[in-house]
């Protein structure tokens, strides 16, 4: 722990934070304060996010990337990006789109034969369990080309895009039903179901909203198209949805806007869309059972196909009792379900007012049939008054609702009044309000959409950032604030600037629900999940040629491709399926084929195909595009494309100098010395290990099986070299003996990561101040000369303590003050011996009495080093 961060926490912990703050007041802290400009509440936010090196977050984040068409994921409250998920659009680092499985998951998204390589994500879900968070399956929609996508949680990746049928635009999706039965997809703007032309004057006649019910198939993770529905609405504007869950289970709730059904038409002389589409004082809140109605599409005699999707009618939803509609403030925008399912907020964005319907009043009113009319289509109206619990003046534009683990807790934003105001939606109280940078969208609680809210945290999802980051250009960077909501009043810790499309909604899930793979079983195909058809293991690579159609099974493992050569006709139809043999943790090698725009990226134990035209004569380097080790930049091979119509003249061979037969063996000996050298190294990590039964540890046990895979492949190309060696070429079997001494590297770095680890956890544990001790021993260079339990530049410290009378005073000194002790007749000795002068670290009074410590944790676990 450094001076600085222990101080700080301190201060933190501290009763009363002003007499801290004084407490440290000749210290680090408050220079660096003073230097950097900043005051106690910064310092404290500081703190609050601080996530030191190697620590994980307590939240996991997903949020939509709006225009870039992709999923972003970090961590709060150090609010660290992790991921950049590839859902809609091509993301060339990860392959996707560039090799052919990910090609076939973003070509599931074509529409009318048409591809389609961006998308507009709005709404990230997590699928549910009984309305909390598990976990497993992401889904997200996209608004400009109605789809859905799924993403598995397992390894952060696209799996399935579907397309809407019957929709132009999809804005209010994705919503999972409390058990993940179903997941809600509203229509935005209402258009023909079918893909005919239908002038704008047959609006009310031909123009469709609706709500699509996805249904969902919660253990493969995949929506199940054949099953899925719509339900017909009016050409109002449907935005966004909530699934009821608890006491509401089966139901939804869609909101809209135009329920005027006006239709614009400046060029004709009309006043435009935005006026004549918030005429009305109010609009309509959808209240629909989906539970009856998915029962309902389950017999033929209730929905018509359309574009091969079913669709129940209006008609039949309220034949049913099915479908309602209740008055709403004009033009809302976010409709929120609380954790029990009873109250339902709805926020007017030109109203100031919040309005909670009460779920209990709305069911009685359904089942007494009392309606106060219908609107045009027949669908029954619910009187507003009637169905509401309440409602609350907020402030300017309210948009999106979260909850907190507080009973009765929401937040809002307010648009208008870039603020985000705490209230109580059961006493209908304004609680706070915290000003953010600027005009907030949707606010990203902790689970705060789902049955069991943590609290903590909320985040602003700001549509504006002006004056908060270093200048890019007239387009800035989105803005994501950090609030603390753990207090009375609301606190803004932390500004993250996100350099993409505009982040409409985020859902943040706890880091300890989420279980990502670390590798794949050999082979997968990550698409599917399944074992991939070009799956290759060691000693199967091969080229297969059937007429102009070339097929190449080829492996990746650190530091070679294999085939290292492949030659071809012009015309050619190449197709490559890559395994990497990797078992090593995050030792990804990435592919590409110079000029042939493919890319892969292969995690451990994938397999992944390119496939390309050889439409072009020459010859093309292909490499691994991850830096995976030393030798990455020899990871490399080439394709060479020929004209099988062309006569090539063979080049006059160069002549140079060989090296003689003795030349030759001297050095193919000093190669076995070499390598046998090393590998007695790595026999006395070996024996460590085992004495140490790392076998315990899985953490260890894991980097042992990594560093054994490439142990494991030296008695092969040991065979090799002693085969070429009797051939009589010397000059092969000295490539073998490197290969050797390449896989020799490989093990023994991973097998000292290993011994490192071991040494951690089995020492005795270290006291503050020895950690204090060993950083100040780290960063203070001292570790340039001496190597513990090693003799190096310096003499091995192991022992240091009782080789000097007095030792602790003495090693003191000789830190604190080396020069003054050259004439020391011990130190001389030393110094003539390592040809080198202890130099002076200026450590100061402190820092040595820790590495003293340090170094007594040393001696006590002596027999680990
Ligand atoms: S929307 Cu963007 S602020 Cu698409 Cu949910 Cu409300
Ligand atoms: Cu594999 Cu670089």
């Amino acid at each position: 722990m450094s001076k600085t961060f222990s101080k700080l926490s301190t201060l933190v912990l501290g009763t009363t934070l002003a007499a801290t703050v004084a407490s440290a007041g000749t210290g680090e802290l408050e220079k660096i304060m003073k230097k950097r400009g900043l005051t106690e509440n910064d310092v404290i936010r500081a703190a609050k996010t601080y996530l030191p090196t190697g620590g994980r977050d307590e939240f996991v984040v997903f949020s939509s990337g709006g225009q870039s068409g992709q999923v972003m994921v970090y961590g709060v409250p150090s609010m660290k990006i992790l991921k950049y998920i590839a859902v809609f659009t091509p993301e060339p680092w990860q392959g996707y789109g560039f090799d052919e499985g990910s090609k076939k998951i973003l070509r599931q998204g074509n529409i009318r034969g048409r591809e389609i390589n961006w998308g507009d994500t709005h709404h990230p879900a997590i699928s549910e369990v009984n309305g909390e968070y598990d976990g497993k399956w992401l889904a997200i929609n996209d608004k400009a080309n109605p789809r859905i996508a799924i993403i598995d949680l397992a390894d952060f990746e696209t799996r399935q895009i579907v397309v809407n049928p019957v929709f132009k635009s999809a804005h209010g999706g994705a919503f999972f039903t409390q058990n993940s039965e179903y997941i809600i997809e509203a229509c935005q703007y209402a258009a023909p179901f079918d893909n005919n032309y239908h002038p704008i004057e047959e609006y009310k006649e031909t123009y469709r909203g609706g709500v699509t019910m996805w249904k969902f198939d919660a253990k493969k993770g995949r929506i199940i198209e054949k099953d899925s529905y719509t339900i017909e609405m009016p050409p109002y504007m449907q935005d966004l949805s909530d699934a009821g869950k608890g006491v509401s289970h089966g139901w939804a709730f869609t909101n809209s806007f135009n329920t005027e059904m006006y239709t614009g038409g400046i060029e004709v002389g009309m006043p435009p869309n935005e006026a004549g589409m918030s005429r009305f004082d109010t609009d309509f809140l959808h209240v629909y059972n989906w539970e009856k109605l998915s029962k309902l599409a389950q017999n033929k005699a209730n929905y018509t196909m359309i574009n091969g999707h079913k669709v129940i009618s209006m008609k039949t939803a309220v034949a049913n009792d099915a479908f309602f509609l209740i008055p709403e403030p004009k033009s809302p925008h976010g409709v929120d379900v609380s954790p029990d399912g009873e109250y339902i907020t709805v926020c007017g964005k030109l109203d100031t007012h919040a309005s909670v319907y009460k779920w209990s009043k709305i069911k009685a009113l359904i089942k007494a049939k009392d309606y106060v009319g219908k609107d045009p289509y027949g669908i029954p109206i619910l009187d507003m008054k009637k169905s509401l619990h309440g409602q609350v003046e907020l402030g300017l534009g309210p948009l999106h609702n979260q909850y907190s683990n507080v009973k009765g807790e929401i937040y809002t934003s307010l648009y208008v009044d870039s603020q985000i105001v705490k209230w109580n939606y059961l006493d209908l109280k304004v609680l706070d309000k915290e000003n953010v940078h600027y005009n907030v969208g949707h606010l990203c609680g902790m689970e705060g959409k789902s049955a069991d809210p943590q609290g903590k945290y909320i985040i602003s999802l700001n549509k504006l950032a002006i004056d908060r980051f270093q200048s890019v250009g007239p387009l800035h960077p989105q803005n994501h604030q950090l609030i603390d909501i753990s207090g009375k009043t609301m606190d803004l810790l932390y500004d993250m600037p996100v350099p993409l499309g505009e982040p409409h909604q985020a859902v943040a899930i706890r880091a300890s629900k989420l279980h990502p793979h670390v590798r794949y079983p050999m082979g997968t195909d990550v698409t599917t999940g399944k074992q991939h058809k070009g799956k290759t293991l060691a000693g199967q690579e091969r080229i297969e040629r059937d007429g102009n159609k070339v097929t190449v099974y080829a492996t990746m493992v650190r530091s070679h491709i294999n085939p290292e050569r492949i030659t071809v006709n012009k015309g050619d139809i190449v197709t490559m399926h890559l395994t990497n043999l990797e078992r090593a943790q995050d030792e990804t090698h990435g592919f590409t084929v110079d000029h042939y725009n493919v890319h892969a990226s292969l995690e451990p134990g994938e397999t992944a195909t390119i496939k390309f035209e050889a439409d072009i004569e020459g010859v093309f380097p292909y490499y691994c595009t991850e830096f995976c080790s030393a030798l990455h930049l020899e990871m490399m091979g080439y394709l060479m494309v020929k004209d099988p119509n062309k006569k090539y003249v063979s080049a006059q061979k160069l002549k140079m100098k060989t090296m003689t037969k003795t030349e030759l063996m001297a050095e193919y000996k000093k190669t076995v010395a070499v390598n046998d050298a090393t590998e007695a190294v790595i026999m006395s990590v070996v024996k460590f290990l085992k004495e140490n039964k790392f076998g315990d540890h899985k953490v260890v046990a894991e980097l042992v099986t990594d560093a054994f895979d490439q142990f494991g492949q030296i008695p092969a190309q040991k065979k090799l070299s002693d085969a070429a060696l009797k051939a009589g070429d010397i000059e092969k079997a000295i490539l073998f003996e490197n290969m050797i001494w390449q896989l020799m590297v490989k093990t023994a770095d991973v097998g000292i990561r290993a011994k490192d680890a071991l040494v951690r956890l089995i020492s005795t544990k270290q006291t503050t101040s020895a950690q204090r001790g060993e950083k100040a021993f780290g960063e203070g260079g001292c570790g340039g000369c001496h190597v513990i339990g090693k003799v190096s530049s310096g003499p091995d410290l192991t022992g240091v303590l009782q080789r000097h009378e007095n030792a602790e005073k003495w090693v003191s000194n000789f830190i604190l003050d080396p020069e003054k002790m050259y004439n020391d007749p011990y130190v001389k000795g030393m110094i003539n011996y390592f040809n080198l002068k202890m130099p002076n670290q200026h450590m100061s009074k402190d820092e040595t009495k820790d590495i003293i410590e340090y170094l007594k944790w040393i001696d006590e676990n002596a027999n680990l080093f």
